[in-house]
Formats: C-alpha cells, sequence, structure tokens
C-alpha cells in the first residue's frame, strides 16, 4: 500500500510587496510570502495550492522558486496566484497548503516563453479539482 504522507505542505506568512513584475511585465499578480517553516526540503517547481486568507479559502497555484528567468539572487521565493480573489492582501498572514507537483522550475529563453507556461499553468490551476 502506498501512503502519502507528503501532502499538502501548509506554508505560512506575511505577505510581502514583491518587485511587482508580476502584476507588470506578466499581468501575473501573485502573493508573495517569506515563508515561517523551512523549506529546503521542498522541490522547486509548481504547485496546485489552496490559500487561507482570512478565514476563506481560494484556489491558487504556486511557484516554490528561484524565478530563474528573471532572478540570478538563487534566493527561494514562494509565490501564489489567488483565483477568484481581488482585493489588497499585502501585510497579511496567509496559508498556503501545496496540494499536489504540477512541474519543475525552469529557465526560459525569453519572458514571452515564461509568460506562456505561466498562463497553461493558471488555466490548469482553475480547473484542478482542489
Ligand atoms: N519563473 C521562472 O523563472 N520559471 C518558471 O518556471 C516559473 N514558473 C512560475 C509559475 C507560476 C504559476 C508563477 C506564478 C510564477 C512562476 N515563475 C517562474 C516566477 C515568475 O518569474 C514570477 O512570477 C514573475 O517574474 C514575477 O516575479
Ligand atoms: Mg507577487
Amino acid at each position: 500500500m502506498v501512503v502519502d504522507i507528503t501532502f499538502p505542505i501548509r506554508l505560512t506568512g506575511t505577505v510581502e510587496h514583491g518587485r511587482k513584475i508580476g502584476s507588470s511585465i506578466i499581468n501575473v499578480p501573485t502573493a508573495n510570502i517569506v515563508p515561517n517553516e523551512k523549506i529546503d526540503g521542498i522541490q522547486l517547481g509548481v504547485y496546485y495550492s489552496l490559500i487561507c486568507i482570512d478565514g476563506a479559502r481560494y484556489k491558487g497555484i504556486s511557484n516554490i522558486g528561484t524565478k530563474p528567468t528573471v532572478n540570478d539572487s538563487g534566493r527561494v521565493n514562494v509565490e501564489t496566484f489567488i483565483f477568484d480573489f481581488t482585493g489588497d492582501i499585502y501585510g497579511k498572514d496567509i496559508e498556503v497548503d501545496l496540494l499536489e507537483f504540477r512541474r519543475p522550475e525552469k529557465r526560459f529563453d525569453s519572458i514571452d516563453e515564461l509568460s506562456a507556461t505561466i498562463h497553461s499553468d493558471l488555466e490548469a490551476g482553475r480547473i484542478y479539482e482542489a
């Protein structure tokens, strides 16, 4: 018998101001947190997720990674696009439950390829049965 004890992985943190590239260049606003939990063991990549904000649950899609296409600091970020959420989220304490791994993070040769891939992640996330 295979028992999956890996998921969900719960990450919590306060939403920080990012560099706003998500909302400007790629037009995908994300909530960035510096997680309170240790994330060393987590595979870098894109995950289907569920987000809790002020007691309400939202579907999301999260990237745990260094954003190698746009950034070479090597620092691991936890970034989440939240479905059907509008409003100011900065400074809020949120929970991000990673439900399932979708794909590894990748360095793209262009912002266009990154953007197209993120948009297909979003489409898959929208129909994912969380
Ligand atoms: N950045 C990458 O360099 N490679 C990726 O494969 C990648 N995948 C992402 C997937 C999702 C769903 C999201 C929300 C972000 C992803 N990013 C990735 C980060 C992206 O570069 C970042 O959101 C923008 O540059 C804004 O900081
Ligand atoms: Mg962001």
